[in-house]
C-alpha cells in the first residue's frame, strides 16, 4: 500500500549514556485493508495506512517519516509520546511517590512535580527485541530492570501487535519478580483527516458517560462525574465545540469486566474513515492534543495544538493512591495480560463542500 513495500528499514544511532549502537528497525504488517509499520524503539507505531471510501491508502496517526526524529532530545523533553507504547505505568501518579509493602519508591517528576508516563525511561524511549512472525504479527519484548524509574520489580513486558483483517489487535503481557504497579498504553494521536490540520472536523462518539474527576494538575481526585454537556459523547459530535473550549484531556469509565468492550467511535465525514476502539481496560484518557508543538512531523508538517486526538485505552490514572480504583499491583506468580483493538471502516462521505 505504500512506498515501503515489505522493507524493513534500518539505521543505526547511538543513545546517550549508551556506548553500544542501538539499532532502529521498523517493522511492516500489512493485509488487504491496512499496512502498520512499528518501530522497535519505544514500540512506536509509526504510520497505519487505511483505506477511505475511494480505496485510496491514508495513514491517520501523526509521527515522523524518519524514525530516528523520535530520538531528538528536544522532541523527547516535551513528552508528546507520538504513537509510543508507554508504560511501565501509564498517565500520571501524584507527587512520584508510591508505597509497597511498606516501602517508599520515588518515580521522576517531569509533569508539575508528578511523574507522567513514567518519566524519561519510560517504555516509549526503550530499545525491544522484535520478532516478526509474518505479515500479520510481530512481538516485542522489554525487559524493565528493578529500579527502573523508580519503579520496584524486574518486569518482563511483552506486546504484540495482529493485523486480522481491518482491525490491528495489539496485546499486552507481563509477570514480574517483585510487587510492582503496571499501566501499559499506546499513545498514537488520530487524525481520520491529515490533509486537515486539526481534528476539529471529526466527530467522536463515546460509549461511557463517566468520567474521573481531577484537579488542575489531572491527578484523580477520586471522584467519579457524569459527564456535563461539555463531556457527552454518546452519538457522533463533531470535536470543534470541544476544542473551541479547550479540550479534552479525561478519562472516561468503562465496567471493569475483564471482557473487550465498545469504547469510542472516531469518524471523518470528508474521508468516510471509522475508527473502532475497543479494550478490556476499564479506562479510556481522552486527549485532544491541547499542547502539541512538533516540528518536522511526516512531510514536515508542524503539528501544532488539536492536531490529533490520543485515544488510549489503559488503568485510571494514580491508582496506587486510590483503593477504590480498579487496582494495578501486579505481583509475582500473576500474570497481566490486557488487549486493545482499533477497527478501521468506511463509509459514504460528504459530497458537500465543508470549512474542515
Ligand atoms: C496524555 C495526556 C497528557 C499528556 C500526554 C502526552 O496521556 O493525558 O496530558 O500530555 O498524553
Amino acid at each position: 500500500m505504500s512506498i515501503h513495500n515489505n522493507k524493513k528499514l534500518f539505521s543505526l544511532i547511538l543513545p546517550q549514556q549508551n556506548k553500544t549502537a542501538m539499532q532502529i528497525r521498523e517493522y511492516i504488517l500489512k493485509n488487504e485493508s491496512l499496512e502498520v509499520h512499528i518501530c522497535n524503539y519505544g514500540g512506536i507505531i509509526k504510520n497505519i495506512y487505511t483505506r477511505d471510501c475511494d480505496w485510496k491508502p491514508v495513514d491517520i496517526v501523526l509521527g515522523f517519516d524518519d524514525p530516528e526524529q523520535y530520538r531528538s532530545p528536544g522532541y523527547l523533553n516535551a513528552y508528546p509520546c507520538l504513537g509510543a507504547t508507554i508504560g511501565r505505568y501509564a498517565n500520571r501518579i501524584h507527587r512520584g511517590e508510591i508505597a509497597l509493602n511498606g516501602q517508599n519508591f520515588s518515580l521522576e517528576k517531569n509533569d508539575h512535580g508528578n511523574c507522567l508516563h513514567s518519566g524519561s525511561t519510560g517504555f516509549d524511549r526503550q530499545y525491544w527485541e522484535g520478532e516478526q512472525i509474518d505479515d500479520h504479527h510481530l512481538i516485542l519484548r522489554y525487559t524493565s530492570n528493578d529500579g527502573e524509574g523508580g519503579f520496584p520489580g524486574k518486569l518482563e513486558v511483552t506486546v504484540q501487535y495482529i493485523l486480522v483483517n481491518n482491525t490491528l489487535k495489539i496485546t499486552y503481557d507481563a509477570t514480574t519478580d517483585r510487587d510492582t504497579f503496571v499501566n501499559i498504553t499506546h499513545h498514537p494521536y488520530f487524525n481520520l483527516n491529515p490533509e486537515q490540520e486539526t481534528i476539529a472536523g471529526l466527530e467522536l462518539q463515546l460509549y461511557s458517560n463517566r468520567l474521573l474527576e481531577t484537579n488542575p494538575e489531572l491527578i484523580p481526585t477520586g471522584n467519579i462525574l457524569t459527564a456535563d454537556t461539555d463531556h457527552t459523547f454518546h452519538f457522533p459530535k463533531r470535536l470543534s465545540g470541544i476544542i473551541e473550549k479547550s479540550g479534552l484531556d479525561d478519562c472516561y469509565l468503562f465496567p471493569d469486566l475483564g471482557s473487550i468492550q465498545l469504547m469510542a467511535e472516531l469518524s471523518s465525514p470528508q474521508t468516510g474513515i471509522l475508527l473502532t476502539i475497543l479494550s478490556d481496560y476499564p479506562g479510556l484518557q481522552v486527549y485532544t492534543g491541547k499542547f502539541l508543538q512538533v516540528e518536522n512531523g511526516k512531510q514536515g508538517k508542524h503539528y501544532g495544538p488539536f492536531s490529533g486526538i490520543a485515544l488510549e485505552a489503559q488503568m485510571f490514572p494514580d491508582s496506587p493512591h486510590h483503593p477504590s480504583f480498579p487496582s494495578t499491583l501486579l505481583r509475582p506468580g500473576e500474570k497481566y495480560h490486557h488487549t486493545t483493538i482499533y477497527s478501521l471502516n468506511c463509509f459514504s462521505k460528504e459530497e458537500t463542500d465543508d470549512i474542515w
